[in-house]
């Protein structure tokens, strides 16, 4: 499958996307996000694919929304195409995936990263919701996820004066996973998502449902519904073998089953 305006390559066990739009800094429009949502259908639809990490170029992971497709909309326009309302789609992947961002993350760039299950940042990475200089707000989930990552204050001052925020700052919010220098960010990338690969898949997803949970549910029922899954795994060949493997003094050989 070849698509317009994203590359997408099988390495193994993983499915490495890359956006692709150089000369608009990898702006997300309409099209890319219809490419995203099939790529990343397709390695969930994949028994092969465990894992996906969705990269951007040196210069920008995704400089926002693409403002010229939208400044002529009108609310009807919006309201009534529920523009953009597909990109939940992508939240909705059950495999992990992780954004490896380097250069620009901005507006909608950085709320498709937050969607990520693990943000890993090159030492280059800026990121910024400065949408409220355009006359908008975050509409992807940023007034929501970047709260959530890294608190109301640091957050409602990001999105009130549009500043951006460096890798190193990104790191020590909380916002991202690590930091690393941009030369290695896919090599890292690659690393950890074989990492996960490696990892019985169903448990995987299971964990990454289990810590999303927290974004949807109270203590008492995200609790309740990690200790379930916990028992749930018990019904998986991968659990006899990850626990017949460390007895063993083996790695586990997993099967998603
Ligand atoms: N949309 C469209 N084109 C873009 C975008 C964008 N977001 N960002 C950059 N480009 C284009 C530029 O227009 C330019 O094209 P051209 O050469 O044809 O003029 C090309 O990319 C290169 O950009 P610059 O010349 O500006 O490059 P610089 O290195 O000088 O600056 C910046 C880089 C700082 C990243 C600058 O391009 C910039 O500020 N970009 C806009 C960032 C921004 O405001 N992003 C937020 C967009 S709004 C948004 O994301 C809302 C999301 C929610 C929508 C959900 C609706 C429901």
């Amino acid at each position: 499958m070849t698509y317009d305006t994203i590359k997408v390559e099988r390495r193994g066990a993983v499915t490495l996307v890359t956006f692709d739009r150089p000369k608009a800094l990898n702006a997300l429009s309409s099209a890319v996000l219809a490419d995203l949502t099939e790529a990343f259908a397709a390695c969930d639809a994949d028994d092969s694919q465990r894992c996906l990490v969705l990269t951007g170029s040196e210069k920008a992971f995704a400089a926002g929304a693409d403002i010229k497709e939208m400044a002529p909309q009108s609310f009807g326009d919006m309201y009534g195409s529920n523009f953009f309302a597909g990109w939940e789609a992508v939240t909705r992947t059950r495999k992990p995936w992780i954004a490896a961002v380097a250069g620009y993350a901005l507006g909608g760039g950085c709320e498709v990263a937050m969607m990520a299950d693990i943000l890993i940042a090159a030492d280059t990475a800026v990121f910024g919701q400065p949408e409220i200089k355009l006359g908008v707000i975050p509409g992807m989930g940023g007034s929501q996820r970047l709260t959530h990552a890294i608190g109301k204050a640091k957050a409602m001052e990001m999105i009130l004066t549009g500043r951006n925020m460096k890798a190193a700052e990104a790191e020590a919010s909380g916002l991202v996973a690590k930091v690393v220098p941009a030369d290695s960010l896919i090599d890292e990338a690659m690393k950890m998502a074989e990492t996960i690969a490696a990892m019985p898949p169903l448990a995987a997803m299971a964990a990454k449902e289990a810590v999303n949970g927290t974004y949807e549910m109270t203590l008492a029922q995200g609790i309740n519904f990690e200790r379930r899954v916990f028992h749930g795994l018990f019904g998986t060949e991968d659990q006899k073998e990850g626990m017949a493997a460390f007895s063993e003094k083996r790695a586990g050989d997993f099967k998603g089953r």
